[in-house]
């Protein structure tokens, strides 16, 4: 039981406390809740990752040490314990540790700006300054919890789907997004850029791999402070061989329905908490670009063909379609570079969509370096830029489509938050560098 440094090894986490350790002598370690003091007797209540323990010190119980150790602990104290289990059901969990040995590891010097167990809470930014302490309040936790779980479950899916995780280099040469700004580094002597998307390298790998993903971070120089942008996004992305647009959303609707599945299924003690469950998809809509400016034109919003959707034309389409749903066919000219055209001005592309929300986006690609050089052209861009990648297109470039998953807005709509920051750990924006 006795290690040198810390002094105790941990035996069980608070989840595995329970009636059935009865007597037995166990080891936890956890940050003091509480401590109700009723003169001879004090139960303090800690926390840990799996949640809360009741500690019984009684004096007269418990050793001398142990009772004098037991007066300095405050609340946020970190603290260990050793001590035997005795049942009772007036503690949560139906037991508590009659200590044997208390370690106190760090008395606060002062209390958090905020109380991380009432329900009041000061704005966001005020929490996120101090995040490490903000992320014990139990609501944080749980939205981590399910973040965690809805990540396994991302790639437990598209592993078993016969995807291979692959990772991209974040320093790179040119842009892809071309409405996206980027983040310009110094690279030895030359100007390098942070990634906006793995795009590029994931279509080169499908010629070896057919089927790929990627999570990983994508950096934005996003000017705009809204709700659902940030600078440093993590983006779950796929790209597939031989399958054409309609392939690719049948892949993300599937992988969506599978995750809030199991998110659902693992993480139900925190979903109470938080009092929301995410909405089970099912059938997801698909309605064209033509259909949604006719339905945000019929709303009084003032929509002209070809341009991106606003945030109003988005809100009056949202009013009529609830929960998940596609946007497809969106026109060439306000799609990047590598999105298939269509003969009409449309093209091979798609939103998915969570109310007003874009959590989604992607299409089929064009597979002929020809017409990718023409396109790259057209867009005003230097085709000189995009040698490295326009050369693999001589070597047998299968046809291919894949999407983009901003995964921290998928979160929120997982977890019913209204503000990314709010299930990102460290989020960076125009206006925050720091923690
Ligand atoms: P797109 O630029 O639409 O497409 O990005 C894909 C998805 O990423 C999310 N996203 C963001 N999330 C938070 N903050 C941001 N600043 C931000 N920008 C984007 C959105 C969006 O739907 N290469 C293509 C994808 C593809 O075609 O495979 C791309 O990057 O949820």
């Amino acid at each position: 039981m006795r290690v040198k440094g810390i002094g105790l090894k941990r035996s069980i986490f608070s989840g595995q406390l329970g009636p059935e350790l009865d007597g037995r002598e166990e080891v936890l370690f956890g940050w003091v809740m509480s401590v109700r003091d009723q003169g001879g007797i004090k139960f303090i209540i800690i926390s840990d990752k799996d949640g809360i323990a009741q500690i019984t010190v009684k004096k007269g119980e418990v050793g001398k040490r142990v009772w004098e150790r037991a007066k300095r602990i405050r609340e946020h104290s970190c603290i260990g314990v050793r001590g035997i289990v005795r049942k009772t059901e007036k503690a949560p969990r139906g037991a508590e540790i009659v200590p044997k040995e208390l370690r106190v590891y760090s008395v606060p010097k002062k209390l958090p700006p905020f109380p991380l167990f009432g329900s009041s809470l000061p704005k966001l930014d005020k929490r996120l300054d101090i995040r490490a302490v903000d992320l014990r309040r139990p609501k944080a936790q749980a939205i981590f919890k399910i973040r965690g779980s809805a990540l396994r479950a991302i790639r437990d899916y598209l592993n078993e789907e016969g995807f291979l995780e692959v990772n991209t280099p974040k320093i790179i040469a040119s842009a892809t997004e071309g409405g996206a700004a980027l983040f310009p580094l110094l690279y030895y002597d030359k100007e390098a850029f942070l990634t906006q998307s793995p795009q590029l390298y994931k279509e080169q790998l499908v010629m070896a791999f057919e089927r790929v993903f990627e999570i990983a971070p994508a950096f934005r120089a996003e000017p705009s402070k809204t709700l659902s942008h940030l600078s440093e996004f993590l983006s779950v992305d796929v790209e597939c061989a031989f399958v054409d647009m309609n392939g690719a959303m049948e892949i993300l609707e599937g992988l969506i329905g599978y995750v809030v599945h199991r998110v659902r299924e693992e993480c139900k003690e925190q979903f109470k908490l938080l009092g929301f469950e995410p909405e089970v998809p099912s059938g997801m809509k698909r309605i064209t670009y033509d259909e949604a400016v006719e339905l945000a034109r019929r709303h009084g919003v003032d929509v002209d063909w070809g341009e991106d959707l606003s945030s109003m034309a988005l809100d009056a389409i949202a009013s009529e379609l609830k929960g998940y749903y596609f946007i497809t066919g969106w026109p060439e000219a306000i799609k990047p570079f590598y999105i298939k055209p269509r003969k009409d001005g449309r093209s091979e592309s798609f939103d998915l969509m969570y109310g007003d929300l874009e959590i989604a986006s992607g299409g089929e690609r064009i597979a002929s370096k020809r017409e990718l050089m023409r396109r790259i052209r057209d867009k005003g861009l230097n085709p000189k830029s995009f040698e490295y990648h326009l050369k693999v297109f001589d070597y047998g470039m299968p046809p291919h489509s894949g999407w983009g998953l901003g995964f921290d807005r998928f979160m929120m709509v997982l977890t019913g938050q209204k503000n990314v920051r709010e299930v990102t750990l460290f989020p960076r924006d125009q206006f925050r560098l720091t923690p």
